[in-house]
């Protein structure tokens, strides 16, 4: 296999509804859209989900941008592989950039599955039919607010919600859903937020009596020894999400008992080849993964799908439907949820073809190997 053409498309679209975390307020997406063409001209796509600003992590849309173009770009076109494990070896020396590097990732097991004429979720290993989806619901401008969203949420089917918490955002808003929903599928993510202290540990041991399935990233990713000092004080399990970078944080965790459910993003861990072996290495040590989200347009989104078809992904993930965040999304069919389940696609690749006219009509910047 080699990729004889690259292209690059900065798309912009609205989410439907505003999304606050720990760290700042989002109403739009800048996500980069990468398209590889094999020499048979055929296409895989990937998508580059990282945040416009550095505040969920340390890349933005204009890193991205600029790594792509410098060296992912380079390191990709008129290699030859015959895995995406092998394209990816081309940028291994590459440090960092994970965001950057994923959409390359995505393109090429796109590209691979579609010449094996399987799903992207069987070229992954992927067994199951259909996912069970969650929503994640960022920081109201008040209770009444949120319990809004969590009805409307769960009346559409979702079974599990995710609440973006934060210092002065915690205990009210969780207690005030898990009252109007006793038995909701619910946890809470902090986006590490809190400071390694006595207050936060007061708020996480008051949480530890809402029955959450989980507490995630409550403290700064890098602080490994402080997610472990909570999780050995809480029933409730931790979940990893900004602190698991490679199979090396990966393996901190488990050594430490850092957490005991392991959120894998795709974008996070730097591409599929990773996030699968994340799954392997976390199911050989009995923690519970599940597929995270960045807010990704379809592309990103089907390829979230295909990996939650793994046998670990056994708890709920950020897979929601479309409609959730786009009034029209950049791929047909979109992907839609049904009583809070998405089914995996049976057709080649990520199963759901590119409306390359909305992607143009929506793109600020593009970049294309053929005109360069
Ligand atoms: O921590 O999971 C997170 C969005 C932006 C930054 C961080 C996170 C999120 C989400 C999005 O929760 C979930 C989704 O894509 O549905
Ligand atoms: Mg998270």
């Amino acid at each position: 296999m080699r990729i004889d053409r690259l292209r690059l498309f900065e798309v912009s679209l609205p989410l439907v509804h505003g999304f606050e975390t720990s760290s700042h307020r989002k109403t739009h997406l800048d996500h980069i859209l990468v398209a590889a063409t094999d020499a048979d001209g055929r296409t895989g796509w990937g998508e580059i989900a990282s945040p416009a600003d550095p505040y969920y992590g340390s890349e933005t849309t204009a890193t991205a941008w600029s790594i792509a173009l410098r060296y992912l770009v380079p390191a990709a076109l008129g290699a030859e592989w015959d895995t995406p494990a092998q394209l990816e070896s081309q940028w291994q020396r590459v440090r960092g950039h994970e965001f950057a590097k994923a959409g390359f990732s995505a393109a090429a097991w796109d590209l691979h599955a579609r010449d094996l004429g399987v799903s992207l979720a069987t070229a992954l290993g992927g067994t199951r039919t259909e996912v069970v989806a969650g929503v994640s619901l960022g920081i109201e401008p008040g209770i009444d607010a949120l319990l809004a969203q969590v009805q409307r949420q769960t009346d559409a089917g979702y079974g599990r919600v995710k609440l973006k918490i934060a210092p002065g955002w915690d205990l009210e808003p969780v207690r005030a859903v898990r009252s109007a929903h006793p038995d909701l599928d619910l946890h809470v993510d902090a986006n590490g937020a809190y400071p390694d202290d006595d207050a936060a540990a007061a708020v996480f041991r008051a949480l530890d009596d809402e029955r959450l399935t989980m507490i995630e990233q409550p403290f700064a990713p890098r602080d490994f020894v402080a997610h472990a000092r909570l999780q050995q004080a809480l029933s409730t399990p931790i979940c990893l999400d900004e602190s698991v970078v490679d199979l090396g944080d990966l393996r901190t965790m488990l050594a430490l008992d850092a957490g005991r459910v392991l959120n894998i993003k795709v974008s996070r861990m730097g591409g599929l080849t990773v996030a699968r072996e994340a799954h392997d290495l976390a199911a050989d040590a009995g923690i519970p993964v599940w597929c995270g989200g960045m807010h990704e347009f379809g592309v990103g989104r089907a390829a979230n799908v295909a990996l939650s078809a793994m046998p670990n992904f056994v708890l709920p993930s950020d897979v929601s439907g479309s409609d959730k965040y786009f009034a029209r999304d950049v791929v047909v069919p979109a992907i839609v949820a049904h009583a809070g389940r998405v089914s995996v696609p049976t057709a080649p690749g990520i199963g759901h073809e590119v409306d390359e006219e909305w992607v143009r009509h929506n793109t600020s910047r593009t970049f294309d190997t053929a005109a360069a």
